[in-house]
């Protein structure tokens, strides 16, 4: 019996050992995948906590996208409407064209014309373009400029008066001429200077060889049949007036009195032609800027005024006016309040273009 028991609770006693290890390494084990579920949950926080800061980023993303989108859409908006503006200013535009006047042109020649480096170029752009940069002259044979004097209206058009202007290189009077003799010449610009290309004071020689290209044998092929009878003005323009010293009417006189067989030599052709002398200087603007009021004053016919030409005429009105004129013969006066001197006929001669002529005279 006593053996009996003692088997018994060996066994008993074995079974809860066994028990007892069972239960422990079940333990062991729960807590090993306690462990392993507490790593897995950390880092399932991490991600998510990653996937979080994603999603507001790419929140954020959306939210630039939409103003943008927005903005945009102002944008698209706005261009739609500038458009349509777009297209209504292109109708009226049309409607504008459709109604607008034609416009004609009326052009005016005035030849400028004079042996090699009197100041030919240097001259007429300065009257034909007052801007113009002196430094950048080339030789010449013939150069062309246009200047747009005034725009009139007329029968339902519209007349654009334009000077154009013939510069005609020095060595090529002969080319000049035959302009003269073949084409409509409203006007004549006749340069001589004082001196040569870069003379600083007057040079006789130079003046008498001058005075031999324009003496009166030779002047008689100029003044041909057809430009006498197109040609409203002849302008000599004594150049480089700033060579010589004294006072402006001393300065005008000394130049006059140089080019007197050629002024005289014109004169012949007074009856016929509206004559002008002036004395100046292209380089220093020396009565430059009376050669367009003179020009515009002789050539253009009254109805081709418009009212920025008027102003501008009021501005430099050229001389002479109404009580200026004196019926003295060929006399030098002194110089004009312009700077130029006025040739004037005597009481008694024809007129020309319904304008009294003059002798000189100061104007
Ligand atoms: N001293 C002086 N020189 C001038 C004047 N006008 C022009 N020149 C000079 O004369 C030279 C010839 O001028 P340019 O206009 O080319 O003469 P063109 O050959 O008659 O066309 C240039 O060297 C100009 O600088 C002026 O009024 N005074
Ligand atoms: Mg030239």
């Amino acid at each position: 019996m006593s053996f009996f028991s003692i088997e018994t609770s060996s066994v008993v006693i074995l079974a809860i050992a066994v028990i007892g290890a069972v239960l422990t390494l079940h333990k062991v084990r729960q807590r090993r995948v306690h462990d392993v579920h507490v790593d897995e949950a950390g880092k399932l926080r991490a991600e998510m906590s990653l996937v979080r800061r994603e999603l507001q980023l790419r929140n954020a993303d959306c939210d630039r996208i939409a103003r943008h989108y927005a903005r945009l859409q102002v944008e698209l908006k706005e261009k739609e409407e500038c458009l349509l503006n777009l297209d209504s200013d292109i109708l009226w535009h049309r409607e504008q064209l459709a109604t607008r006047l034609t416009r004609v042109r009326r052009t005016y020649r005035v030849l400028t014309m004079g042996v090699k480096y009197t100041g030919k170029t240097s001259l007429t752009l300065k009257w034909a373009n007052p801007l113009v940069d002196l430094g950048t002259l080339k030789g010449t044979k013939t150069d062309r400029y246009e200047r747009t004097v005034s725009i009139t209206p007329s029968d339902e058009r519209l007349v654009e008066h334009v000077f154009e202007i013939h510069d005609w290189g020095g060595e090529h009077i002969v080319d000049a001429q035959q302009e003269m003799i073949l084409e409509e010449i409203h006007g004549v610009l006749l340069v001589v200077d004082l001196t040569g290309k870069d003379g600083k004071a007057a040079d006789p020689i130079r003046i008498q060889a001058q005075l031999r290209a324009f003496q009166p044998e030779a002047l008689r092929f100029f003044f041909g049949p057809k430009m006498l009878s197109t040609c409203k003005t002849v302008v000599l323009f004594i150049n480089k007036s700033d060579v010589l010293s004294g006072t402006s009417a001393e300065v005008e006189k000394t130049a006059m009195d140089h080019y007197r067989p050629l002024i005289e030599a014109l004169e012949h052709y007074r009856p016929q032609i509206d004559l002008r002398v002036f004395v100046g200087s292209a380089s220093y603007g020396h009565s430059t800027h009376h050669l367009f009021a003179h020009f515009v004053e002789r050539i253009l016919p009254r109805s081709g005024y418009d009212p920025q030409l008027l102003q501008r005429m009021k501005a430099d009105p050229d001389p002479p006016r109404a009580g200026t004129v004196r019926p003295v013969g060929m006399r030098l006066t002194g110089p004009g309040t312009h700077g130029g001197y006025v040739l004037q006929t005597p009481p008694g001669a024809s007129t020309l273009n319904g304008r009294p002529r003059m002798v000189v005279s100061d104007a």
